[in-house]
């Protein structure tokens, strides 16, 4: 596959004009360049801010169900190329070619949803205090939107952004991750073969800093959708904050844990902790960094989990047997490091330290082995509190329940959950003592679907839940009362005389 010459997509019109290009290549085999592509900046995202903008009264005229219809399109093109797609997704960011395609598979799945949801009630019928009066509650688009995408899902999360922004009435333009820009135009060339008129959404390519920023930032835009890290977020929320009219979603990173009691099916549980662990080498949003076991099978079961991390397969993510590929930078890979020496300093007892891969055909790539170790649970230590964001987990041992509620709400982000345990009592103190977004019982803390809602609290999100929940964040509720007496009737018992 060669490379590419990658371009913005602005009010219908593709066009590579900016300040210089940036690169695209391929984390696992960093000689291979997949495209350049615009280094957009003010002035790209301006345009398509103004080509939104304009595009937004027609649109929202348009009626849901018509809205929808794109989407449908959309997703009935796509199926035709998911394999293709899956190969650009693990090329461009590492992503086993399993998970890639699954990548697919939801973002379609989220078309599917909106393209369902369209012919639902979007908002309520409610009853009066009097009775010839009718109550409604009636959703209105908000207008611009700007959605700022990571790399580790680069289809599924635009489009849990993208799908129910178009079908509510608003327009979208989209600044994906730098690391993944061509998966981003694919995406938005299947929305220009659907039809979709020119203005709706936008494709700026470019960096956070340069391009992100001024579409966070344009006053125009009245609301942003963010997936990235918490520091970014916070900057985020601090512009939102100071403008009367800008609402923001940010779904942020996470210090997730499963709690792993005695009594849990203890293959299921183990399994469950790879998987969480490990699957997209750790950096999920929703992988687990802490792995908090009761103490009468911690030992069995720190032997059997260091044991499955050794044996995992790591390399070409294109290869169907690889269970890990590689990190996603070079970045990524001194981050990695650098946990590695904080857990060192911080009181780990290390078990699994191979190091990142160096020879033959892993020369080229971001390719690293697990991290393991156990420690002692202790709030203050930082390897226990910041999100890493790779194959690097702590486990660490627990007498009782209460205990096990302390080390796990211990974070300050909250946003996976996974508990194993055959006991309902167990299970259910869990969910209503723990603070997180999204919960499992018996399972990974990854796999979310679609028509739930997808977000965390704390340090983890705005507490405004992304894919199925996002239609709270793109459209105004607002009420609507219709009286159809010829005479005024107020509520309260309020008078409704006017003196002659
Ligand atoms: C993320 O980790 O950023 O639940 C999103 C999952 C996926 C989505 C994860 N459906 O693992």
């Amino acid at each position: 596959m060669g490379s590419i010459t990658g371009m913005n997509f602005i009010g219908g019109k593709w066009s590579g004009d900016a300040d210089g290009v940036f690169e695209g290549r391929n984390p696992s085999n960093t000689g291979e360049l997949i495209g350049v592509f615009p280094r957009s900046r003010s002035q790209q995202a301006n345009l398509a801010v103004a080509a939104a903008r304009e595009a937004f009264p027609a649109w929202r005229a348009q009626s849901r169900i018509r809205r929808a219809e794109y989407l449908d399109a959309f997703a009935q093109l796509v199926k035709n190329d998911k394999e293709e797609l899956a190969r650009i997704i693990s090329r461009e960011c590492g992503k086993c070619i399993s998970e890639a395609r699954a990548d697919i598979v939801e973002g379609i799945h989220s078309a599917q949803y909106w393209f369902g949801r369209s012919r639902t009630p979007s908002g309520e019928v409610l009853a009066s205090e009097i009775p010839e009066k009718d109550c409604y509650v009636y959703r209105k688009p908000k207008g611009v939107v700007t959605a700022i995408t990571p790399w580790n899902f680069p289809f599924a999360i635009p489009l849990w952004l993208i799908c129910p922004s178009l079908v509510e009435g608003n327009t979208v333009t989209l600044k994906p991750a730098e690391e993944t820009p061509l998966t981003a135009q694919r995406l938005v060339e299947y929305f220009e073969k659907a039809g979709l008129p020119a203005g709706v959404l936008n494709l700026v390519q470019g960096y956070g800093e340069e391009a992100a920023w001024p579409l966070v930032t344009h006053p125009n835009v009245d609301v942003v959708l963010f997936t990235g890290s918490a520091q970014v977020g916070a900057m985020i929320k601090e512009v939102c904050a100071k403008d009367y009219r800008k609402f923001c979603v940010c779904e942020m990173g996470g210090k997730n844990a499963m709690l792993i009691f005695d009594d849990a099916d203890f293959d299921l549980a183990v399994n469950a902790a790879v998987m969480s662990a490990f699957r997209t080498t750790g950096q999920r949003c929703v992988s687990a960094e802490r792995l908090i076991v009761q103490q009468g099978i911690f030992d069995r079961f720190v032997s059997s989990f260091v044991e499955k991390a050794r044996n995992l397969k790591i390399g070409d993510p294109l290869d169907e047997d690889t269970f890990m590929g590689p990190l996603v930078s070079s970045s990524a890979c001194d981050k990695f490091e650098h946990y590695k020496k904080l857990a060192v300093e911080e009181g780990a007892h290390v078990l699994l330290d191979d190091g990142r891969l160096t020879e033959g055909s892993y020369s080229r790539g971001y390719f690293v082995r697990p991290f393991v170790y156990t420690i002692k649970h202790n709030p203050t230590a930082k390897v226990l509190r910041e999100e890493v964001f790779g194959p690097h987990v702590a486990i660490m041992p627990f007498r009782d329940l209460e205990e096990a509620v302390s080390i796990y709400n211990a974070s300050e982000y909250a946003f996976a959950l996974s508990v194993c345990s055959r006991d309902y009592r167990t299970i259910r103190a869990i969910r209503n003592l723990c603070d997180f977004g999204v919960g499992y019982v018996n399972l990974p803390t990854i796999g979310a679907e679609v028509h739930l809602p997808f977000g965390g609290l704390k340090k983890s999100g705005t507490g405004m839940p992304s894919a199925s929940g996002l239609i709270d964040a793109v459209t105004h509720r607002i009420s609507w009362t219709v009286n159809h007496d010829t005479q005024i009737k107020l509520a309260q018992g309020l008078s409704a005389e006017v003196p002659k």
